[in-house]
């Protein structure tokens, strides 16, 4: 089956790489075909469901089975659309890198403890495909402050970025930025089966709250982690 609709023969991996260095994102409409789409839906309404209406998260493609969201990792088209963008970022051919794959619901009461997270991922670029977003109250939109930082030489500086970000004053300070509408985060409203392209590792974000009645489901490709190869984030990890 062709897991997401086609992409137009010749993809602009170089206009993309642009509009996300520039605007800190780029979109492709309806990246996946509707029936598509409506089976991930249905997956997910049923997984929520049978976690009594709480939040979950499956890492892998693993138990994704009959959804796109299973053979997207291995979509030729995609991963020529990934390594495009990364060879248009980086200058640098892109690794044979595998895809770290998130599929993420929040619904119920634990939502709102996924929510308001600001972070940076730790591969550089994210790919994200809404597949439900509550369309009335708090839509759950993207909030994002592109481009922030520069790839890190060295995996010690990424961490102290990490730590200069995830601590209780400087969420608070995000926070209040947000609640006073500061300019410099940006929201995106996302529309169930458009892609979207940012660069995770630079660009501070998270997703903003929504209401815990409602599924707010995303999946997410992640690509190219660059201290893949750290001894220092080894040992920090433990293994
Ligand atoms: O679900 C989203 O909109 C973003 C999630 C995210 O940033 C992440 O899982 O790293
Ligand atoms: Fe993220």
């Amino acid at each position: 089956m062709p897991a997401l609709a086609s992409l137009p023969a010749a993809i602009d991996t170089a206009a993309i790489a642009g509009r996300i260095a520039d605007e800190g994102y780029a979109v492709i409409e309806d990246y996946v075909a509707p029936d598509q789409l409506r089976r991930a839906q249905d997956f997910v309404r049923t997984a929520v469901a049978h976690n009594g209406g709480n939040y979950l998260a499956i890492n892998g493609a693993k138990g994704l089975e009959g959804t796109f969201l299973h053979d997207w990792p291995e979509d030729t088209a995609f991963i020529a659309l990934c390594r495009g963008i990364y060879e248009r970022t980086s200058g640098k051919s892109a690794p044979q890198s595998p895809f770290y794959q998130v599929l993420r619901c929040l619904s119920g009461e634990l939502a709102a403890r996924h929510s308001l997270k600001f972070h940076y991922d730790s591969y550089l670029l994210t790919a994200l495909i809404p597949i439900i977003i509550p369309e009335r109250g708090k839509t759950g939109d993207l909030l994002i402050i592109p481009n922030w930082r520069r790839l890190r030489s060295h995996y010690a500086l990424n961490f102290v970025d990490k730590i200069l970000l995830d601590n209780p004053f400087s969420q608070w300070l995000l926070r209040k930025l947000y609640e006073r509408g500061y300019r410099g985060i940006r929201r995106l409203k996302l529309k169930p089966g458009n892609l979207y392209l940012f660069n995770g590792y630079r660009s501070i974000h998270t997703t903003e709250a929504c209401d815990p009645n409602a599924i707010r489901s995303t999946a997410l490709l992640h690509y190219v982690d660059p201290h893949e190869g750290s001894g220092l984030k080894r040992l920090l990890r433990g293994g």
